[in-house]
């Protein structure tokens, strides 16, 4: 048998000190320092996107392991997220609205977390506006798939799930850099090829994790060509 050796990426803040020192009770993250402190997986896992196995008091990562433990995220297990896929355009010239993330610097979907109380629908439509200031309550969205996001965050023990959604726009509407966002702009969207070349021409980079939520994203028609 080989050795496993996860390493506990857990940052200051989330540590027992950190929490008991800059997080007041009743804020909407796990005050819990240690999984097996968890009393309502039951309640959790009923609500989960994806299925998940506490085994021994401790959330299984869906995916498999990480090689990482502890936590840098809200909660423990699932943490539920949104990402509205802007797109204008259904022939070949389609563009994708994308936010340059202000953690690492590369362009994503503007998503975030769903907050507590809050339905997947509802953090589409207040994320996008946080981020771009574009305001698409009026849009009926596609939802794409509801799935497991490889986010570098990710832990055996705490990682991100999302509800990815599709919004067609007519035009492409002004955009203005929010939240979490040190940039916003509409890049070619063809296909992830293109838009992948497009960004580093521009000597930047998509967000790793994005790669596969902007590929659920179905090709545009040519046959709507002008
Ligand atoms: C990604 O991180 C999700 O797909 C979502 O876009 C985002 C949520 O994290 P924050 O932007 O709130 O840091 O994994």
């Amino acid at each position: 048998m080989t050795d496993y050796t996860p390493a506990d990426i857990t940052p200051a803040e989330l540590q027992p000190a950190g929490i008991a020192a800059s997080i007041p009770e009743g804020w909407a993250i796990d005050q819990a320092t240690d999984p097996a402190q968890i009393t309502d997986w039951d309640d959790r896992q009923a609500v989960a996107l994806i299925p998940f196995e506490v085994i021994g008091g401790y959330p299984r990562n869906p995916a498999g392991r990480t090689g990482k433990i502890g936590r840098n995220l809200r909660k423990w297990g699932e943490n539920q997220a949104a990402d509205p896929i802007v797109v204008t355009g259904t022939a070949p010239g389609r563009r994708v609205l994308l936010i340059c993330r202000d953690d690492c610097g590369h362009w994503a979907i503007p998503g975030g977390m769903v907050d507590p109380g809050e339905t997947a629908p509802a953090a589409l439509i207040r994320e996008l506006r946080e981020e771009t200031g574009v305001d698409l309550h009026d849009v009926e969205p596609v939802v794409l798939t509801r799935t497991y996001v490889d986010d570098p965050r990710n832990t055996d023990w705490a990682w991100i799930t999302s509800t990815v959604a599709l919004f067609q726009v007519p035009t492409p509407v002004d955009v203005a850099a929010g939240s979490d966002a040190l940039d916003a702009r509409w890049w070619p969207f063809d296909g992830i090829d293109q838009l992948r070349a497009a960004i580093h021409e521009a000597d930047d980079q998509l967000y790793a994790p994005h790669e596969a939520l902007l590929m659920q994203v179905p090709a545009p028609d040519p046959l709507s060509a002008p």
